[in-house]
C-alpha cells in the first residue's frame, strides 16, 4: 500500500482538520444558526438518536424550552468566546429515557450541539472527585523542578483518567518535541520517555488548532466516522468543528496511532502565556472511554500544570537575569574608573568571562585580541571580527549563533570550544567588539523514527501516510552550543553601550593631549 520514499511533509498542513464533515460515533451533533436557533446541519445519527429528523426544526422543540432559552441568553449576541459553553445534563422524552448530557458553544454564526449518552453507572468508571482534582493540584504546587511537575502531571492525570500510558510533550522552538515525563502501566514494555519526534508528527494547523481547542479524546481508533448531513441552504458551508468535542480526528493521525499501537487516545494542549508549550497525551492499548467530568477534570490539571511551568520557568529566569544585571552592573562600574576598557573588562575580580555560561571570551579593540578562558587563537578572533564586520548589516549591533561553525566554515576547527558566539560592535565604527564563546555540547539526540522521513506516499486514495516504524533512530549533533537568549544578547548590548561611553573619553582625553 505504500511506496517507500519520503514525500513533501508539508502536505500534511493542508488538510483542512478543523472542517472534516464527520464525527465519532459516540455523540450526535446538531448545528443551528445563531440567531434562529434552527437546525441547519447535524450528524447523520441524529434521526435516530432524536427519533426524528432535526433538519429545519428549532432546538426548542428538539432540546426542550428550557435548555433552548439558556442556550439563547448565554451564546446569541455579539462575539461570543467559544470557550463559553452551556452544559446540562438531560433526558430526552425520545431516547429511552437515558441521561444525556448535553454541551452547546458557538462558533462564528452557527450554535453547535453535542450530545452524549452519560455514563450509564457512573460507578463503572472513573470519575473525578473535586477532591481528587484539589490533591492533585497540590501536589503540582509542591514539585520544586520542571521535572517534577511533569513527573507528578503525568501520574495524577493517569490516576485520574485510567490510560494505560500518559506522556507530558514538551515543543521545542523549531516545533520538534521530545515526551518529557511518561507514567505507564508497568506490563506496558514499551516507553517513549526521552524520544524526540519531527515537528511534521504535529503539523502547522494541528498545532493552530490545539492552540484554540484545549482537548481531544478518541475512545476507538477503528470507529466509523459519522458524516454530517446539511440543510441544502447550508450544504456550501462546511460546519467548523474547531471546538466541538466529538471532531473526527484526521485519518492520517488514526494510521499513525495504529503504528504505534494506540488505540484509545487523549490530548490536551499545555498553554504557557498563550503558546502551545507541549500536549498532555493519553495512549491506552484498548479502545478507551473517559467519562465527560473526567475529561473536564484533566483539561483542569493540564491547565494547572500549565500554570506551574509557567511559575517555575519564570522564576528560573528572573534569578538567572537578576545574577546577570548585577554582574554587568560591577563590570559597568569598573568601566566607570577606568579610562582602558579592556583591562576594565578583563583584569578585575569580575570579568567578561564571568557572563553567560560562556567559557571564553575576548575583546577585539582595532587589530588587538584579548582573550579570556577557551578561545580560538588571536588571528582565528581577528578573522571572525573581519567576517562580523563585512557581514552584520549597518543596523545590527548584535549576532548570537548556536552554530558558528555552520555560518562560518573558517571557524569549523574550533568548534570545540567556538560552536556558540555572542558578539557586540562598541562603537558605530566597528572597530571594538566584545565576544563570548561556548563550548560545543556533543550531543546525541533519539527520535521515535527517522526524523528525515516522517511520511511515506500512499498508494490508495490517502496521499501521504505516517511513517511505520519508530524504532529508535540516534542522530549525533556536532557543531552546537547552549543557544544563547535574547536577553543575554539584551545585557551584551548594553554592556557594550557603556564600553562605548569609556572609548569616547579616552578618545577626548588623546585628542586634548595631542591637541
Ligand atoms: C495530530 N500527532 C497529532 C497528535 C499527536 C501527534 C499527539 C494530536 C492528536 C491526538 O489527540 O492524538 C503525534 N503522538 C504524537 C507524537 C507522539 C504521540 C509525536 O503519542 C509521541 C509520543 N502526523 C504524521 C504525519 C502527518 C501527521 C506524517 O506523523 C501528516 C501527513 C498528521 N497528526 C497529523 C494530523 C494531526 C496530527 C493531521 C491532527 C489530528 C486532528 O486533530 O485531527
Amino acid at each position: 500500500r505504500a511506496r517507500a520514499e519520503p514525500v513533501d511533509p508539508s502536505l500534511c498542513e493542508r488538510e483542512p482538520i478543523h472542517i472534516p464533515g464527520a464525527i465519532q460515533p459516540h455523540a450526535v451533533l446538531i448545528a443551528a444558526d445563531v440567531d434562529t436557533l434552527s437546525v441547519v446541519a447535524c450528524s447523520g445519527n441524529a434521526r435516530d438518536a432524536l427519533d426524528r429528523d432535526p433538519l429545519g426544526l428549532d432546538l426548542a422543540a428538539l432540546l426542550g424550552t428550557d435548555l433552548a432559552d439558556r442556550i439563547r441568553e448565554t451564546l446569541q449576541g455579539d462575539a461570543v468566546d467559544p470557550g463559553r459553553t452551556v452544559r446540562r445534563r438531560i433526558a430526552l422524552p425520545s431516547a429511552s429515557g437515558l441521561p444525556i448530557e448535553v454541551v452547546a458553544h458557538r462558533n462564528g454564526e452557527r450554535i453547535i450541539v453535542e450530545l452524549e449518552p452519560a455514563p450509564a453507572h457512573p460507578e463503572d468508571f472513573r470519575s473525578a472527585s473535586q477532591l481528587d482534582t484539589e490533591l492533585a493540584i497540590g501536589r503540582l504546587r509542591g514539585a520544586g523542578t520542571l521535572e517534577d511537575a511533569a513527573a507528578v502531571a503525568a501520574r495524577e492525570t493517569r490516576a485520574l483518567t485510567g490510560f494505560d500510558c500518559i506522556l507530558v510533550y514538551r515543543f521545542d522552538a523549531d516545533w520538534n518535541g521530545a515526551a518529557i515525563a511518561e507514567d505507564k502501566d508497568p506490563a506496558w514494555t514499551r516507553s517513549l520517555l526521552g524520544l524526540h519526534f519531527p515537528a511534521s508528527d504535529i503539523p502547522a494547523q494541528a498545532r493552530a488548532l490545539y492552540t484554540r481547542s484545549k482537548s481531544r479524546f478518541v475512545i476507538d481508533r477503528d470507529y466509523v466516522p459519522v458524516p454530517l448531513v446539511a440543510t441544502p441552504a447550508t450544504a456550501n458551508a462546511p460546519v467548523d468543528l474547531t471546538f466541538a468535542q466529538a471532531r473526527s480526528l484526521s485519518p492520517i493521525h488514526l494510521e499513525y496511532q495504529r503504528n504505534l499501537g494506540v488505540n484509545g487516545s487523549m490530548s490536551i494542549s499545555i498553554l504557557v502565556e498563550g503558546r502551545l508549550w507541549g500536549l498532555m497525551i493519553g495512549h491506552h492499548r484498548r479502545p478507551h472511554y473517559v467519562a465527560p467530568e473526567t475529561r473536564a477534570a484533566a483539561t483542569v490539571l493540564a491547565d494547572a500544570f500549565a500554570m506551574r511551568v509557567y511559575e517555575l520557568e519564570s522564576r528560573r529566569l528572573w534569578q538567572e537575569q537578576q545574577a546577570h544585571l548585577a554582574l554587568e552592573s560591577e563590570l559597568v562600574r569598573e568601566l566607570a574608573r577606568s579610562d582602558d576598557f579592556v583591562s576594565a573588562l578583563t583584569e578585575n575580580r569580575h570579568t567578561l568571562l564571568d557572563l553567560f555560561d560562556a567559557h571564553g571570551a575576548a575583546t577585539v579593540s582595532n587589530d588587538t585580541v584579548r582573550s579570556l578562558g577557551q578561545t580560538p587563537p588571536a588571528d582565528a578572533v581577528l578573522a571572525i571580527a573581519t567576517w562580523l564586520r563585512a557581514t552584520l548589516p549597518p543596523e545590527r549591533a548584535s549576532y548570537a549563533t548556536a552554530e558558528f561553525a555552520a555560518v562560518h566554515p573558517p571557524s569549523a576547527p574550533y568548534a570545540a570550544c567556538a560552536s556558540g558566539l555572542l558578539a557586540v560592535f562598541v562603537d558605530s565604527e566597528r572597530r571594538h567588539l566584545l565576544l563570548w564563546f561556548r563550548p560545543e555540547v556533543p550531543s546525541t539526540v533519539t527520535w521515535g523514527g527517522d526524523p528525515r522521513k516522517p511520511v511515506l506516499a500512499g498508494a490508495g486514495p490517502v496521499a501521504v501516510l505516517p511513517r511505520r516504524s519508530f524504532e529508535r533512530w540516534v542522530e549525533e549533533r556536532r557543531g552546537v552550543s547552549e543557544p544563547f537568549a535574547p536577553w543575554q544578547v539584551g545585557i551584551a548590548e548594553a554592556l557594550a553601550q557603556a564600553v562605548e561611553g569609556v572609548v569616547l573619553r579616552q578618545q577626548r582625553k588623546i585628542a586634548e593631549l595631542t591637541g
